[in-house]
């Protein structure tokens, strides 16, 4: 009999995650109670066997809650009852725990869609079922069971996810690095969204495997459980581990293949390349098969994505980069003059990583909460354009660009100021571009 059997569980968050971990829960036996702020929460899927309620979360005598991430871990209710004696369960920490396959975990602020993806690609080249979830779009809970011992669930973990983990245990983690992001999620504590992050390693089994960017000051020298395999990755030569030297990618300094053949552009996408190889070298995939499944790797929409080329100007939309941390590294990965759009949800972080890749602008056109901010910290080093959207910012842009140039959407913020996600800001960015007359 499922431990679950007869059990009280209380869903707070009536979205993707929520629904889905009610659904498992209630397959495994358990009395669920779904509930939501919203008065009438409309949702997609959800068993008929969940209860669902609206107008405020609830726990109705159960004994574990499972906050979905957008619920902070400093909201009142929430604390409250945890107070009042409730366990706390992670939904990815309730989707780990009937895995028949091993998990990778991919961590940290910057690259993990990429390097999620990347790792599928290598696992699938080297003929490995794979199940992709987690923060990148499906929850873990949806898709933990559609993969066996014989395939690897790959799943992106966000910091939102993790902290309501008592024990999150994947086969293999990596971690990409760890920035400035989120402050606003953990009360303006950094301390506690980096411990978030690190907080990935510590429930890796004996014979388990960290997969760590060694320039990261957090990261690379992050302490592990005993047992566990350290493999580093970086940018640079690497005696152990992977990294590049001479333009090559690399393997405990031995070459393995050009880092051009990559199809992506860019530094980070060098060092996502080399996560994805160490990852998959851990679950036990050959090099050589991983290769050919990197090269083969297409990219995924918002993260550096060619757009269109108009009049000899080539547009570029990286919504993706939602904090100025990978908006820096997107726009490191272009040579050659451009003009960005920047600006969004106010998250009131530095932007000093993005600020300090604008070397080269022509033009910055800001828009959103954070434009005025942009705008004057920028001062006189590069011409700035303030606008209030995105069909303003892509029409300013086409004035300003001259043939060569590269245009990208680079916003340095979250979208949530005006849109519904990064996916939104992207699509409609694409769109306005797509509307400019030949
Ligand atoms: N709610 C309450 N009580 C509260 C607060 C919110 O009931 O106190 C309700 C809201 O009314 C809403 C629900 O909770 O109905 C929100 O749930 P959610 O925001 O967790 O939404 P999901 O659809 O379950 O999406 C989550 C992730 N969302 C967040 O982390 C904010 C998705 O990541 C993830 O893809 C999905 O689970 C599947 O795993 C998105 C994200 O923005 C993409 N992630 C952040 C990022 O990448 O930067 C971390």
């Amino acid at each position: 009999m499922s431990r679950w059997a007869g059990r009280r569980v209380a869903v707070w968050g009536a979205a993707r995650s929520g629904v889905a971990a009610a659904n498992l829960l209630v397959d495994l036996g358990a009395s669920v109670v779904l509930s939501d702020n919203r008065d009438s929460p409309e949702v997609e899927g959800l068993d008929p066997r969940v209860e669902l309620r609206g107008g405020g979360n609830v726990l109705d005598g159960a004994e574990v809650l499972v906050p979905s991430p957008g619920i902070r871990p400093g909201t009142p209710a929430l604390r409250a009852a945890v107070e009042g004696g409730v366990r706390l369960m992670g939904e990815v920490e309730l989707a780990a725990s009937v895995a028949t396959a091993p998990i990778v975990a991919i961590g940290g602020t910057d690259g993990k869609s990429t390097t999620t993806e990347m790792i599928a690609a290598c696992l699938r080249a080297a003929g490995r079922p794979v199940v992709v979830a987690g923060n990148i779009g499906e929850p873990l809970s949806a898709r933990v069971r559609d993969v066996g011992p014989e395939g690897v669930v790959v799943a992106e973990i966000s910091a939102f996810q993790i902290w309501s983990c008592r024990r999150f245990a994947p086969q293999v983690a990596v971690l990409t690095n760890i920035a400035e992001d989120h402050a606003d999620y953990f009360d303006g504590d950094f301390e506690a969204y980096a411990a978030a992050k690190l907080r990935l390693l510590r429930d890796l089994p004996p014979g388990g495997t960290a997969v760590l960017r060694a320039e990261d000051p957090r990261v690379g020298p992050a302490a592990l459980p005993a047992g566990v395999r350290r493999v580093a990755f970086a940018i640079h030569p690497m005696q152990r581990g992977f990294g590049v030297r001479g333009g090559q990618l690399t393997v405990d300094d031995r070459p393995l293949m050009p880092a051009a053949d990559l199809p992506v552009m860019g530094r980070h996408n060098q060092a996502n390349a080399l996560a994805a190889l160490a990852a998959g070298r851990a679950l036990g995939a050959p090099l050589g098969s991983m290769l050919a499944g990197l090269r083969g790797y297409r990219g995924l929409p918002h993260r550096m994505e060619p757009v269109r080329t108009w009049r000899g100007v080539r547009w570029i939309n990286d919504s993706k980069a939602t904090n100025p941390h990978a908006a820096g590294a997107g726009l490191r990965a272009l040579d050659g003059p451009r003009v960005v759009i920047a600006g969004g949800y106010e998250k009131g972080i530095s932007l000093d990583p993005f600020l300090s890749a604008l070397d080269g602008v022509r033009h910055l056109i800001v828009t959103g909460q954070t434009a005025a901010r942009l705008r004057e910290l920028v001062g006189a080093r590069v011409p700035v354009s303030m606008v209030g959207d995105m069909a303003s910012a892509v029409q300013r842009a086409a004035e300003v660009a001259e043939a060569g140039d590269a245009v990208v959407l680079s916003p340095a913020a979250s979208s949530f100021d005006a849109y519904r996600g990064f996916d939104e800001r992207g699509d409609v960015f694409k769109r306005w571009v797509g509307a400019l007359p030949e």
